[in-house]
């Protein structure tokens, strides 16, 4: 396991704190879960209950309203991301100062549900056109606070490649979905690491980090994804 401790002395955007709790932060979002938890029983989602025999005729429809009611609506995410005590537990954890970065989402994962799932990507491919609008963030480094807000197994956590990104890698424009499929030009991934665990197991890396969807569980997961940067 990787210590929060480790002192950073590179360029955030490769950085990787490897699992870490975050209950201290999300306690102090209380309000915001209990709506996440509204949301989804107003839209017959028990996800506790939720198991491959359950039989959702209108999975898609249900998806796409929660996460459009969660993301854009209501933009609980982005509240969150804008809390006192969440910047502070990423500012400890990097010794930086940070500031809000405009994509922070809730995301919910269905087992065989393949829309819910990524591919290897490197967060900074995945933005493109976001420096015309904000053109502060052409020069920052960006990170990303990552939180299983239910269990997450080895199957449906977040998984890593801990030998890429090699110095100085960005992939390119990959068929299917796009930015969020790496074309690796033919480098293999030899060692990964997936973060899982009980709710609140999170983990924080830099916008150049291979990363992807674990798959293959039969158990639903929700999660949140903050960004945060810091001019260069
Ligand atoms: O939660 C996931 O499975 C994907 C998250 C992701 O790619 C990200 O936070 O950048």
């Amino acid at each position: 396991m990787h210590t929060h401790y480790q002192k950073i002395k590179m360029n955030l955007d490769y950085y990787y704190s490897g699992k870490i709790n975050s209950y201290e932060a999300y306690r102090y979002c209380n309000n915001e879960l209990n709506e996440i938890d509204e949301i989804l029983k107003l839209n017959t989602l028990n996800i506790e209950e939720f198991n491959e025999k359950n039989h959702y005729e209108n999975l898609e429809e249900i998806w796409r309203e929660v996460m459009k009611k969660v993301n854009n609506e209501l933009r609980i995410p982005d509240r969150i991301a804008r809390k006192k005590e969440i910047i502070d537990f990423v500012e400890t954890l990097l010794q930086k100062k940070v500031h809000v970065f405009p994509v922070n989402m809730f995301r919910f994962n269905m087992p065989k549900y393949e829309r819910s799932r990524v591919a290897w990507h490197q967060d900074s491919q995945t933005w493109p056109g976001i420096y015309d609008t904000y053109p502060i963030l052409k020069n920052s480094e960006i990170v990303t606070f990552w939180t299983g807000l239910t269990k997450t197994d080895d199957k449906n956590g977040l998984a890593f490649a801990l030998d890429l990104p090699l110095k100085n890698f960005q992939h390119e424009f990959s068929e299917g979905q796009g930015y969020f499929n790496a074309n690796l030009e033919g480098i293999e991934i030899k060692s990964e690491e997936t973060i899982y665990g009980d709710p609140f197991t999170s983990v924080i890396f830099g916008q150049n980090r291979l990363h992807r969807t674990a798959f293959g569980s039969l158990l639903p997961r929700i999660s949140i994804d903050l960004r945060f940067y810091r001019e260069k």
